[in-house]
């Protein structure tokens, strides 16, 4: 066996509830207080193990409304006791992010674009792991714009390409460019998939996800405030994601994948497709249309949550 394959299985083999979330710094084992600034949080002032150890799953999104709707939904599908309607958020004293916890499900916004994930994502990880937690599931719910794709599709991201199509992410560290891989968790996405056909009105793929950091220019729109190509190079430009495999985009997979590989943390990217975007660029649906296009990626993984808890057969 060569050796790559025994280290797959060497960490097939470990029992991965059992697995601390892992920082990759040693600097941050000499620091005596590890202040969380964008959360709000410090380990000298809040009891983190307390307060988060129990925390199992992990639901990013970008609006902090959708997030907080989220905490509610869960909550209710959890069956918890207390009144949804009063979650706290726990980072109410910065208004960069929110977050919420509903027994072991954290619910937490990420705003939008790679630079804003990629800060919460740094003080999420610190934060689960100065709470010891172990065997976390880590899921993006978000939007998307979808190719050839009906209006409504989740995607579950197989691998987040960047805008050449390729499975990495690149990143400026001390002026020089570093890249990593932005390979996802194949069997949480295929559970999910599983989840997804034991749901009525949630069709959904696994396919590859393209990031990007921009909404316009950068994601081939022909309507935004600059536009250097025409209707032609947009079409083509498309039509080679299509063949890469993408069958949506959006602006935050890439480094939540890259992330996550990092520090050994199972994740998984769920993305609704607002359009089509081979049939134009404007997000034409109705508000009804789109909130309730935007609770799909909620329904199919609280089907997850509560089959890995038991609550479902
Ligand atoms: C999806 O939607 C946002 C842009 O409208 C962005 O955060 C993303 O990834
Ligand atoms: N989010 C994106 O990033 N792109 C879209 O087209 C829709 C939502």
């Amino acid at each position: 066996m060569d050796p790559i394959s025994l280290n797959r299985m060497g960490s097939d083999h470990k029992d991965y509830t059992k697995q601390r979330v892992q920082v990759k710094n040693p600097y941050l084992a000499t620091m005596e207080e590890d202040i969380l600034y964008h959360l709000s949080l410090s380990t000298k002032t809040h009891n983190l193990p307390e307060m988060f150890g129990d925390v199992k799953f992990v639901c990013v999104g970008g609006s902090s409304n959708r997030m907080k709707d989220f905490a509610q939904f869960i909550h209710q599908e959890l069956e918890l006791p207390g009144n949804p309607e009063e979650v706290t958020d726990i980072c109410e004293a910065t208004d960069r992010y929110c977050m919420y916890k509903v027994g072991p499900v954290l619910s937490i916004s990420h705003g939008m674009g790679v630079p804003s994930i990629s800060i919460m994502l740094h003080e999420l990880i610190k934060l689960l792991h100065h709470a010891q937690c172990c065997g976390v599931v880590l899921f993006r719910l978000g939007t998307s714009g979808g190719l050839g794709l009906a209006p409504g599709t989740v995607v579950v991201t197989d691998k987040a390409v960047d805008s050449s199509f390729l499975p990495q992410f690149e990143q400026m560290v001390l002026g020089k460019v570093i890249t990593r891989s932005t390979e996802l968790d194949q069997g949480v996405a295929n559970e999910l998939l599983q989840c997804s056909s034991e749901l009525q009105h949630i069709p959904t793929v696994i396919a590859n996800t393209m990031c990007t950091d921009d909404f316009y220019e950068g994601q081939g729109r022909l309507d935004g405030a600059l536009c250097s190509f025409s209707h032609e190079d947009k079409l083509e430009y498309l039509r080679k994601a299509y063949e890469a495999g993408v069958r949506n985009i959006e602006m935050e997979s890439s480094v939540f994948a890259a992330m996550c590989s990092v520090c050994g943390l199972k994740g998984a990217v769920v993305c609704v497709a607002l359009l089509n975007r081979f049939e134009g660029d404007q997000i034409t649906a109705s508000h009804d249309v789109l909130a309730e296009y935007q609770q799909r990626p909620q329904v199919l993984v609280s089907h997850f949550i509560k089959k890995r808890l038991g609550h479902v057969a």
